[in-house]
């Protein structure tokens, strides 16, 4: 038998828990013959309901499933873990602004920073979908000592995805045709959706739809969909985000099928002049198991580069308002 990989997950009773942890027991995030730990990571006050989702998962008899551990606190919780998938994350409140979010989280990230830093794997692999998981990321790869900080993930599959989604139903081919479709910048309002290297069946996208349509309807239908999905059903988006997170680990660790490029919110090298450690979405390529680059040198037209500008912006206001915390 394989060594069983260790995933551990916060907010494992919240409503992306639910979508995420039966997937991830199921093979579809590492691989089908690879045995899994889930070590799931709540708040005291939600154990029970975390108790009864691990009942599930014990009925599910995944075959791959080497257990399942419930821990209260980080430090339990991501002892020895080699995936740490940070979801848990408090929502926005009602009258709450973003920066008023983001000091709110900032606290929890510090915390559990040092908590993957002193009890994970040495080569931790992190993604942080709790938002806003930019800056998230980047307080908890602050805290990196240890581990690397270059693990540090934020995630903005689910953004390329819509995009990805979005194109496919315009062009009328099924969304496996769409390919190196990207996101830059902030998993926010800012994000860059660029289709410039994007092909369907082999031709490139430029061509196959109007200007007017990729600045107008598809570029806003991609940035404000959570918002869309948020009044529709009453609740953020939780099945979709879940398939993303899977998305991006199970990429990051097996390759990225046929797309060259997948996107991947990582701390920035200075690629593109993004301000380093800043934890930025780049096309990125999977060069060998859980090794991505920043794809670089790719052409950006003069609007992208302006729009990736201003993302760039905001994730330094947001890194400036919580300087205290890095
Ligand atoms: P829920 O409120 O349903 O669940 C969150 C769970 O996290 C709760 O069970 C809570 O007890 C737990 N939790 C809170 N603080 C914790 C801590 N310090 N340690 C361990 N567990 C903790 O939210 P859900 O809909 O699951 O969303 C989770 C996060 O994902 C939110 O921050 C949300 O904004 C974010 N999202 C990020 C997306 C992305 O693309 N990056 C998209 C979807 C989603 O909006």
């Amino acid at each position: 038998m394989k060594k069983p990989i260790r995933v551990a997950v916060t907010g494992s009773a919240g409503q992306i828990g639910y979508s995420l942890l039966f997937p991830i027991a199921n093979g579809d995030m590492l691989g089908k013959d690879q045995p899994v730990i889930l070590q799931l990571v709540e708040l005291p006050v939600a154990m029970k309901g975390l108790e009864g989702v691990a009942l599930e998962l014990e009925d599910c008899s995944f075959p791959q499933l080497a257990g399942i551990e419930l821990a209260d606190n980080p430090n339990d919780g991501f002892r020895n873990a080699d995936v740490v998938m940070l979801v848990g994350a408090k929502p926005r409140g009602p009258g709450q602004d973003r920066s008023d979010l983001i000091r709110e989280n900032g606290g929890i990230f510090t915390v559990q920073g040092d908590a993957i830093d002193a009890n994970a794997a040495e080569d931790v692999k992190v993604i942080v979908v709790g938002n806003p998981c930019n800056t998230n990321a980047l307080i908890a790869a602050s805290r990196a000592r240890r581990t690397n900080k270059a693990n540090y993930t934020a995630m903005t599959r689910l953004d390329q995805n819509r995009a990805t989604g979005q194109l496919a139903r315009k062009l009328g081919v099924v969304p496996g045709d769409v390919r190196d479709v990207y996101i830059w910048g902030n998993h926010s309002d800012t994000m860059v959706p660029d289709i410039s290297q994007g092909t369907v069946n082999g031709k490139a996208i430029s061509g196959l739809v109007e200007a007017d349509w990729l600045g107008g309807a598809f570029d806003k239908t991609v940035r404000t969909r959570g918002k869309a999905i948020i009044e529709a059903r009453g609740k953020s988006s939780a099945a979709s985000a879940a398939f993303a997170a899977i998305n991006h680990i199970h990429d990051w660790y097996l390759g990225t099928g046929a797309n060259r490029y997948v996107s991947m919110a990582v701390p920035s090298d200075g690629a593109y002049g993004i301000p380093e450690g800043l934890i930025y979405s780049f096309p990125c390529r999977i060069t060998a198991p859980w090794q991505y680059e920043i794809v670089r040198d790719l052409p950006v037209d003069a609007a992208t580069k302006a729009r990736r500008d201003a993302s760039t912006a905001e994730l330094v206001a947001e890194r400036e308002a919580v300087a205290h915390m890095l």
